[in-house]
């Protein structure tokens, strides 16, 4: 299959660059009375997520020339590549088969001759076993007790899936277990997490991809050591530690009984992975069962992106209104906003989603792209965000571009606090959309002072996605609709979306600092003179008594 030339010089890209010249000057208000039934029309609905797309600056035909754009850069093409298991991730040189990770058991997808799907099942029935041991309190801790805590230790791929799906499916889970997770190298993440647990009912998850990373293992060898401390036998690390990775050889170093890891493979990566065995803490949190309905609700979402036709395909229109804000309107931003305090983690768990998988310089062959490649994503639990930065939102100089997500139905219904909230969903849309002119707020007998202070200007462009009800399958299509949303702009852009060598150089830099920093030695600097001083005031910061003697 040949590639397609760069993205600019794709003719349905140049059609839109002509096309954008007159949509730039439409606005919203006008789209929407020039055509009443706009709002029913511009919408697409699959996997229980209905997406309107109608409060986009876009007409019919700007739909029309972005499916055209699709289709110029092998959307589908490139979309039956990933599902087959070649070797999209071109940089490093494997497949990238999250999808597999939710492919129903008897199926089967043979990737340099192995089945993984069952590779996939095998590694689940073990994840289940040991759920239900923990769920049933017949894992017993070093001491008899069954285990009541639960921390993952991880960081990036390996933390921020299993916390956002903790605390999305938390009205499913075992309420009398407690979960916590532990990210940061900050030693008072892992001090604060373990402050007020029992370490003889306190299992910990290991979960690392590689099991050589600095944070991960810097923490695992803390948690070690207080278990250690507290139970006063070395013999408890095999009742209380278990891991996740790919790696069993530094699992085994490490001291966790090898019986005990959960595997997985290097074509899963790292921010694709909430879904593998790196899931479970989510699995232990909502049982097997829950976790089956999780992966049903990818598996659905992934059949709706393969199968679909693009005028209805979710992740396809999603993606190509993305490129459209980013590439054509120059929006540097978008905005995610769950009005649902179950998804308060998803925009970070999006933020690494997105901008890691897409924030990219070079195109797959090795050049530069010649456009812009991923938005910063962004974004707060509403209705919170109203009330701080949404000024900015509906007034300010840049135009961000929201994902509006609602729930038509609380897990915890309670008065009239639910429609409270769905209304502003709503709200929050027609306001960015329509806005607020000058004659309306004349009509209004707005004070003149500040009728140009209180103008809204509108035509800021919103996705609201709208669902029944928040569960663990509905969670799993929300997520593969983002996936595929982020591969979709990936493929437009021609850049490899599963690589992340960006993040390499600082972590080579700090490791050559961390023996300036420790105590005791202080070897002569010879990095730039910004990066010296630092290094020296934080020495003699170091070295500075405490006054009180309090810390
Ligand atoms: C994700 C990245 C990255 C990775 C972490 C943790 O796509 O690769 O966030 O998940 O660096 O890596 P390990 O799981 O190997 O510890």
């Amino acid at each position: 299959m040949t590639s397609p030339p760069p993205p600019r010089q794709r003719p349905a890209w140049e059609a839109l660059e002509a096309h954008h010249v007159e949509v730039a000057s439409l606005h919203l208000r006008d789209l929407f009375a020039a055509n009443p039934d706009r709002g029913q029309r511009l919408r697409a609905e699959a996997e229980g997520l209905y997406l309107d797309y109608s409060k986009n600056r876009i007409t019919d035909e700007t739909i029309g020339l972005l499916l055209d754009l699709a289709r110029e850069s092998n959307l589908a093409g490139r979309r039956d590549q990933m599902f087959r298991g070649d070797h999209v991730n071109v940089s490093e040189d494997r497949a990238v088969l999250h999808v597999a990770l939710r492919m129903p058991k008897g199926t089967s997808l043979v990737v340099d001759g192995v089945d993984v799907v069952q590779e996939v099942h095998a590694v689940l029935d073990q994840m289940a076993a040991f759920a239900d041991q923990v769920r049933s309190g017949k894992w017993k801790g070093h001491t008899g007790k069954p285990i009541k805590n639960v921390v993952n230790i991880g960081i990036g791929g390996s933390d921020l899936g299993p916390v956002m799906a903790y605390e999305a499916l938390r009205f499913y889970s075992q309420r009398d277990l407690t979960f916590r997770f532990v990210s940061n190298v900050d030693a008072t993440d892992f001090v604060e997490a373990v402050r007020d647990l029992n370490a003889d009912e306190t299992l910990f998850i290991i979960s690392s991809k590689t099991f050589t990373t600095l944070e991960t293992l810097t923490n695992a060898r803390s948690a070690r050591a207080w278990l250690i401390d507290q139970l006063g036998d070395a013999a408890a690390v095999a009742r209380h530690f278990v891991a996740v990775s790919t790696n069993a050889p530094s699992v085994a170093e490490f001291g966790i009984d090898t019986a005990n890891m959960f595997g997985f493979w290097d074509w899963v990566g790292g921010r694709y992975s909430m879904d593998s065995a790196i899931g479970l803490s989510t699995m232990i949190a909502i049982g097997p069962e829950g976790f089956a309905e999780l992966l049903a609700g990818f598996h659905a979402m992934d059949e709706h992106f393969r199968t679909a036709p693009f005028e209805e395909n979710l992740p396809v229109l999603m993606g190509m209104i993305a490129v459209w804000n980013r590439d054509f309107f120059a929006c540097p931003t978008v905005g995610v906003m769950p009005y649902d305090q179950y998804l308060k983690r998803l925009p970070a768990y999006l933020q690494q989603l997105t901008m890691e998988s897409n924030g990219k310089h070079v195109s797959l062959d090795g050049t530069t792209v010649a456009c812009e490649t991923g938005p910063i994503y962004w974004g707060e639990p509403g209705t919170n965000g109203q009330h701080s930065f949404y000024q900015l939102i509906h007034q300010g100089t840049t135009v961000v571009p929201v994902d509006l997500i609602g729930f038509a139905k609380s897990l915890n219904p309670l008065g009239e606090h639910h429609d409270i909230l769905s209304s502003n969903v709503f709200a929050q849309a027609q306001a960015l959309a329509f806005g607020k002119t000058e004659d309306e707020l004349r009509s209004e007998g707005t004070p003149e002072h500040e009728v140009a202070h209180r103008v809204m200007k509108g035509n800021r462009p919103t996705n609201v996605l709208l669902a029944e009800v928040l569960t663990p399958r509905l969670l799993g299509s929300l997520i593969a609709l983002y996936e595929h949303s982020v591969f979709t702009q990936g493929a437009i852009w021609g850049i490899d979306s599963y690589d992340q060598w960006g993040v390499e150089l600082g972590k080579v830099l700090a490791v050559q600092i961390i023996p300036e920093l420790e105590s005791g030695s202080e070897p002569v600097l010879s990095h730039d003179s910004s990066t010296n001083a630092l290094i020296e005031h934080y020495r003699a910061l170091k070295r500075k008594e405490d006054p009180d003697g309090d810390r």
